[in-house]
């Protein structure tokens, strides 16, 4: 198939799905176009299947907000054209799915006669949860679900959060997000602790984009009550609208000196095979890949009761699962975890072994059958 995939390239979990599965499928020998602002943070790869187009935006005094979807559906209505594309893999609601059904409006104006792309959406979280739930942006995006030819949502969660807030008109499969096991496995490197000034404890670690759903202050309160516990790091890892309050907390507690923040990395496996925790108190996350990463690695997480995270973390088993904003009950497990080694064992294989279920090759082919059946429809 040719499949055009069209994302955000900025650090966040819709842009690596995307990079990820843009990669499986042109090693399954598929063609890959990849329309964004800039390369995927997480793409890095050659092959002679995949392609990337650059959205240029065009700059005029006269338009205060510079018209990126516009620029990135006529990006789209070209390569279409000229690469003869089979589907139009939107991620995220908007802009995206937007963008394609105006390429494909486009493509029809150009030629009726020539079968155009199918449009293909999968919605990531924040498209809905937040966005979604703006006023200004709810009809645009209820558009975006409703014309594409199909939709996806990254959990049973999210899926339903969409029919809540938009009775969609057709229905919308579930195809989780996932792991490449070959790639997120536990490799210990003795030299990063020590390239990092880390002593001999625990290390905690979180990873995100920062944004006020994450609830970074309670990992920072989370952390500072460990610490008079047991000996133990912190590892921020990402970057975000919340970091610097966190920063000015976390100096203010006196911990700074257990406190790291290490900013956008792209490659987060070192860091999660020195990690012994990960914490993810989000109160509104419709998958959290961050998670599943992490127990690839097997790192176990305490994290929310809410949004995706029940589907495929089992408390008591992979990891906790507390209740939003309970700090004790997190302080609790996590330092269950930090000190009863048996028991951290035991979770960690457990949470490899979870992580095996979500393999990238198995999604992928869901994925796959997904495009073949609107090629059909
Ligand atoms: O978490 C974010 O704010 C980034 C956002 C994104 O679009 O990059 O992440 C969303 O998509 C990820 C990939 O499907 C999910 O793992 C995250 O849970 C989801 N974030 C939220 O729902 C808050």
């Amino acid at each position: 198939m040719k499949i055009g995939i069209s994302c955000h390239h900025t650090y966040g979990g819709s842009g690596a799905i995307a990079a990820e599965l843009g990669k499986a499928l042109a090693s399954r020998g598929h063609i890959v176009h990849f329309f964004s602002q800039a390369a995927p943070f997480r793409l890095g790869a050659f092959s002679g299947n995949i392609f990337c187009h650059e959205v240029e935006v065009m700059h005029y005094p006269l338009f205060d907000c510079p018209f990126y979807s516009l620029a990135l559906a006529s990006k789209i209505t070209e390569v279409a054209w000229y690469e003869r594309l089979d589907v139009v893999h939107a991620h995220y609601a908007i802009p995206h799915a937007l963008s394609a059904m105006l390429a494909r409006q486009m493509l029809e104006d150009k030629c009726s006669e020539r079968r155009c792309f199918r449009i293909a959406t999968t919605l990531h979280g924040t498209d809905i949860t937040v966005v979604g739930a703006d006023r200004g942006m709810q009809d645009v995006v209820r558009l975006a679900i409703n014309k594409s030819d199909g939709v996806t949502a990254v959990s049973g969660y999210l899926r339903d959060e969409t029919r809540r807030m938009f009775s969609p008109k057709k229905d919308i499969s579930v195809i989780p997000n996932f792991v490449d096991t070959s790639i997120f496995f536990r490799k210990p490197d003795p030299a990063l602790r020590s390239n990092l000034g880390l002593g001999g404890g625990k290390i905690v670690i979180h990873i995100s984009n920062f944004r006020p759903v994450k609830c970074i202050g309670d990992i920072v309160q989370v952390f500072h009550a460990l610490t008079t516990q047991t000996d133990v790091t912190m590892l921020f890892v990402g970057d975000g609208p919340e970091r610097s309050g966190a920063e000015i907390r976390v100096r203010e507690l006196g911990i700074a000196d257990r406190v790291r923040f290490l900013g956008k990395i792209d490659d987060i496996v070192p860091l999660l095979s020195i990690a012994d925790l990960m914490l993810m108190p989000s109160n509104a996350e419709s998958f959290g890949l961050a998670a599943l990463e992490a127990m690839a690695c097997g790192v176990p997480v305490v994290a929310t009761d809410a949004g995706g995270f029940p589907e495929f973390i089992r408390h008591g088993v992979h990891g906790y699962l507390l209740p939003p904003g309970d700090i004790a009950a997190m302080t609790e497990k996590a330092l269950l975890l930090l000190t009863d080694e048996l028991l951290h064992n035991r979770f960690a294989e457990a949470s490899v072994q979870q992580a095996g279920g979500f393999e990238t090759a198995r999604l992928v082919e869901q994925y796959e059958a997904f495009y073949s059946g609107l090629l059909e429809g």
